[in-house]
Formats: structure tokens, C-alpha cells, sequence
């Protein structure tokens, strides 16, 4: 079949709409026909070029929703007309990273998904013969994309897609990030760097976990207001003191906080944000994605003195068995997505999408098919 899609063609240009060529799925995969997708900041730094794993041409997305059209031999759990959410963390059950119980990164598909290709090494996606590559397993800047089953999270069909798309990466990891990487308790102190959709969502999280004090740094001081609604209680613009903005965090909580996020993806203040964790047991929590050869440095006196640094991928969440949760979540009202939304869109204007991020005017701008 044909679609329309929008492809990066090499870094840094802007994506172009075509007409794509879409194969039909093949054994284990799926056609999904594609309702919303987000935008999320990683699409961003992989058409900025700083992505190691940035390939193209490539069909970008992977904050989609959408309902399956077609589905492949020997595929089981869906057919068509069932709504899902594209993973970009597989989730396969069987691998030795599932049957772990100590991680969300399934291996089963992630090298050929990091290579752009299916898991049987071609792609579906072509324009005139040539092949384009696949994006994080999902390509949602595509009206139809074809995804690994074991890439699918059947959701409540009276979900509404273009509101619970943002679940397949921005506020997932965010509140994920808080509960399950991070496992705040109550009446913990959380500090929040960056306040985009990820760091938006870590305070949605930390509000939910009953944190008692958030504090939500930012340069953007419009993102303020936001941060307040979600929870912070208190909002700060590192421009604004002479001091290390780690030492401010300290002096403002009697020795540091018990958790802190980056989610910015700056490895400077990667630093900062482990560095104004409390002694002795403060964990850092890195969401934000670095470019090539990029690296984090500390004194190693801040760990051996009882500081954590740790990662979170999707919050820790296995999207299978887990992420239908959340959109249940938010259809009774448990987790917040609406306000996130601040721009919608047709695919046609997607780079306005991604010049509202640069800018810092948007949230989650959502693409609708
Ligand atoms: P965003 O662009 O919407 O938000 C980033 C925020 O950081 C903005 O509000 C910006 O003003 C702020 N910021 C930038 N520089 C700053 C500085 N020096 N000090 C303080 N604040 C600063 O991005 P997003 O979509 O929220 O994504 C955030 C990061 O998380 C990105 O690196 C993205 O790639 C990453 N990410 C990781 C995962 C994961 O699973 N680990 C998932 C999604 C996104
Ligand atoms: N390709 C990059 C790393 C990108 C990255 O870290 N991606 C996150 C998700 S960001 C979603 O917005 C992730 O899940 N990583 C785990 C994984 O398996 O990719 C690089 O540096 O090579
Ligand atoms: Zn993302
Ligand atoms: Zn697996």
C-alpha cells in the first residue's frame, strides 16, 4: 500500500512529506493505521544528528497510537481493529531480560530496531525501490507502520488515541521513572530538572507518590506555572543565583534531596543533579538522552559518600503487560495527560511541531492523522 509519511532525510534538514511505500506485514508483525502521534525531544536529538543510532533516511515517532488494519502470520494477541500503543521497549516474555523480573529492556528485536529494520533485517517502508529505515520500532510520523507484535500494548478501546498516544513515551517515563526506578516514598523531597514532558511527568509522579516537597528547576521560566499545577513547590531558574545551582538545592532542603531527575539530557547538569543529592543516600535518576561521546564526571567521593546515579528507559515499564494500566489510569482520572497537550496539528505541519519544542512554547505537540 501506499501512505503518506514524513521523512528525515539526512540531519538537521527538516522533514519532508512523501508518499511511502508500505509492505505488508510479515510473519509476527503488525499494520497499525496510525491516529496521533507526539513529538518527543528524542526525535529531535536524532534529527539533530547527535544520535549514534541516527540512521537515514528514516520515518521518525514513537509516541504514537493507532488501530491495527492488518496483521502477519502466526500473529495471535491482535487483530484488526484493536487499538495500540507502538513500543518502543519490546516486551517479549521470553527473553533472558524479561524473565529477569530486574528490567523493562526486552533484547528480543532491539538490535535490527537499532539498525532501523525489522527483525528480519529488511525494512517494510520504501519510496521508488529504495528502502527507508524504521525509527525506535515504531516510525509513527507514518500514516500506516508495521511493528513487531511483541511492540504492541492493546488498549482500552474507548481510550481516546490522540490524548493517550503521549503514554507511549513522555508521560510513561516520567511517572515511571518516579515509581518504579526511583521508588519515591512518601513525604520525600524530590528535585525536577527540566520541565518539559518528561520532567512535567516526574512531578506528576512524585505528586502521586506523596512527595512533600518538589522543587523543579528550569531556565524557561514559562514552564513555571505548569510545574506549579502539577505539584512543585517550589520553582527556580539556575540564572538566577550565584552559587552552583547544587549548592542552592542543598542549602534549601537541609542537606539535599532524597531523589533527583535530569531530564534534559546535559551532562553538566547531570552532575548537578547528583551532586544535590543528600548525603549518604540521595539517588540521582538520568531520563535526559545525550549525544555522541558525550560522557558524565563526578568526584567519585559523591558516590563512595553514599550517592546513587542510575537510569531509567520508559520508566521501567513493560509495555505488554503494563502500559494498558495506564491508560486505564487515565481514563479514571489518576494520571493527568490533557494538559500536556498544547498544540495539535496534521502531519503536514509537523516541523512547526518541532520548532515550537526548540522554542520552548510547546509541551507535547500531537500530530493528528
Ligand atoms: P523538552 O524539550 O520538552 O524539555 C526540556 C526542558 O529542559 C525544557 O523545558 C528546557 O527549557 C529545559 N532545559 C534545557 N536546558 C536547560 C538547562 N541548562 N537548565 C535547566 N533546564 C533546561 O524535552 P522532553 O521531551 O521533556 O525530553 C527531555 C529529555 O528526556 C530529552 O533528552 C529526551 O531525549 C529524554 N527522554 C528520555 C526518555 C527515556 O526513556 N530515558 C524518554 C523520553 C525522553
Ligand atoms: N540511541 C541513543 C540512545 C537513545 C535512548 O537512550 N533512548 C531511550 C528512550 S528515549 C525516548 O524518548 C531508551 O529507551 N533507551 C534504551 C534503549 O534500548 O534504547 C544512543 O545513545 O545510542
Ligand atoms: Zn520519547
Ligand atoms: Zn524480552
Amino acid at each position: 500500500m501506499k501512505c503518506k509519511a514524513a521523512v528525515a532525510w539526512g540531519p538537521g534538514q527538516p522533514l519532508k512529506i512523501e508518499e511511502v511505500d508500505v509492505q505488508d506485514p510479515q510473519a509476527g508483525e503488525v499494520l497499525v493505521r496510525m491516529v496521533a502521534t507526539g513529538v518527543c525531544h528524542t526525535d529531535a536529538f536524532t534529527l539533530s544528528g547527535e544520535d549514534p543510532e541516527g540512521i537515514f533516511p528514516a520515518i521518525l515517532g514513537h509516541e504514537g497510537a493507532g488501530i491495527v488494519e492488518a496483521v502477519g502470520e502466526g500473529v495471535t494477541t491482535l487483530k484488526a481493529g484493536d487499538h495500540v500503543i507502538p513500543l518502543y521497549t519490546a516486551e517479549c516474555g521470553e527473553c533472558k531480560f524479561c524473565k529477569s523480573g530486574k528490567t523493562n529492556l526486552c533484547q528480543a528485536v532491539r538490535e535490527t530496531q537499532g539498525k532501523g529494520l525489522m527483525p528480519d533485517g529488511t525494512s517494510r517502508f520504501s519510496i521508488n525501490g529504495e528502502p527507508i529505515f524504521h525509527y525506535m520500532g515504531t516510525s509513527t510520523f507514518s500514516e500506516y507502520s508495521v511493528v513487531p507484535e511483541i511492540a504492541l500494548a492493546k488498549v482500552h478501546v474507548d481510550a481516546p488515541l490522540e490524548k493517550v498516544c503521549l503514554l507511549g513515551c513522555g508521560i510513561t517515563t516520567g511517572i515511571g521513572a518516579v515509581l518504579n526506578t526511583a521508588k519515591v516514598e512518601k513525604g520525600e523531597t524530590v528535585a525536577v530538572f527540566g520541565l518539559g514532558g518528561i520532567g512535567l511527568s516526574v512531578i506528576q509522579g512524585a505528586r502521586m507518590a506523596g512527595a512533600d516537597r518538589i522543587i523543579a528547576i528550569d531556565i524557561n521560566e514559562s514552564k513555571f506555572e505548569m510545574a506549579k499545577q502539577f505539584g512543585a513547590t517550589d520553582c527556580i531558574n539556575p540564572k538566577n543565583f550565584d552559587a552552583p545551582i547544587q549548592q542552592v538545592i542543598v542549602d534549601m532542603t537541609d542537606g539535599g534531596v532524597d531523589y533527583s531527575f535530569e531530564c534534559i539530557g546535559n551532562v553538566q547538569i547531570m552532575r548537578q543533579a547528583l551532586e544535590c543529592c543528600h548525603k549518604g543516600w540521595g539517588e540521582s535518576i538520568i531520563i535526559g538522552v545525550a549525544g555522541a561521546g558525550q560522557e558524565i564526571s563526578t568526584r567519585p567521593f559523591q558516590l563512595v559518600t553514599g550517592r546513587v546515579w542510575k537510569g531509567s528507559a520508559f520508566g521501567g515499564v513493560k509495555g505488554r503487560s503494563q502500559l494498558p494500566g495506564y491508560v486505564e489510569d487515565y481514563m479514571n482520572g489518576k494520571i493527568e495527560i490533557d494538559p500536556f497537550v498544547t498544540h495539535t496539528m496534521p502531519l503536514e505541519q509537523i516541523n512547526e511541531a518541532f520548532d515550537l519544542m526548540h522554542e520552548g512554547k510547546s509541551i507535547r505537540t500531537v500530530i493528528l492523522f
